[in-house]
């Protein structure tokens, strides 16, 4: 032991390669993790070409157009300058089973600002309140449309106050829609665990605290449809998880895609 340690300091030291300059954050790149807490982190990369979208006519709502400076755009498909897609909803779909999550007690608030929701795209916990908020001078109707949980549909008035809804069950890809506004919508994304994050800006994700074990990992977006990969979370060390989405691909409905990568804990 002690001839090898010897050894090895008798090597000539390697030479140590100069730190390369830090890119700015593209699709090939990699991400890196935010903080300690970061279990799975990963990027959501977009190919091909990004749909040519229509600005939203909002003239019929001069009140809501006036809260915006530019165009707006549908929030359909957001594909970022790096070539990543923003609003895709990445959360552990198996993995989990028998294991209960604590429900926060702090709501999800999903704003209606300038006849646009915000956000677009949220994670909510079974449980958890959602609470509807009406920044706007105007009326708005809050229409869920839930498949699984109760469809809900509430008027609410310019001042009203806050609207309070739970889901009582999983359920990805509730739409909530603008009866009066038909081009407001938002996904919501009904969770039985926490380990959700939606991609940003720069096409980036990250979930954080998950335990050790083995998961699929399931990205979904509203117009491409759903991806899953497996992953493994060895404790201390962030695991990296890329998806792609691709203009060419045709809708994939989770449920259907998802079937052959169950995994039986
Ligand atoms: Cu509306």
């Amino acid at each position: 032991m002690l001839l090898a340690t010897v050894a090895a300091y008798g090597q000539a030291p390697k030479a140590t390669p100069k730190a390369a300059p830090k890119a700015a954050a593209t699709a090939g790149a990699p991400a890196a993790p935010s903080g300690p807490d970061v279990a799975v982190l990963g990027r959501i990369s977009f190919k091909g070409q990004a749909p040519v979208l229509k600005p939203i006519a909002m003239d019929s709502e001069p009140t809501c157009a006036a809260k915006h400076t530019g165009k707006v755009f549908p929030e359909t498909v957001v594909v970022n300058p790096n070539g990543t897609l923003k609003n895709v909803f990445v959360y552990v779909k198996t993995g989990l089973e028998g294991k209960t999550f604590p429900v926060p007690q702090t709501p999800v608030t999903l704003n209606q600002l300038g006849c646009m929701y915000d956000p677009h795209v949220f994670g909510i916990l079974v449980g958890q309140d959602l609470k509807i908020v009406n920044s706007d001078a105007t009326t708005h109707n809050v229409h869920g449309a839930a498949q699984i949980n109760p469809d809900f549909n509430i008027g609410q008035r310019q001042g009203a106050g806050p609207i309070i809804r739970i889901f009582d069950k999983p359920e990805t890809t509730v739409p909530i829609v603008c009866n009066q506004h038909p081009w407001m919508k938002s996904v919501a994304h009904v969770m039985s665990n926490p380990f959700f994050a939606v991609s940003g800006a720069d096409g980036g994700f990250e979930i954080k605290n998950l335990p050790p074990g083995t998961y699929t990992l399931e990205a979904l977006h509203e117009k491409y449809g759903a991806s899953t990969q497996q992953v493994t979370v060895v404790a201390g060390k962030p695991v990296t998880v890329n998806f792609s989405f691709s203009s060419g691909q045709a809708f994939v409905p989770g449920s259907l895609k998802t079937l052959a990568t169950v995994i039986v804990p």
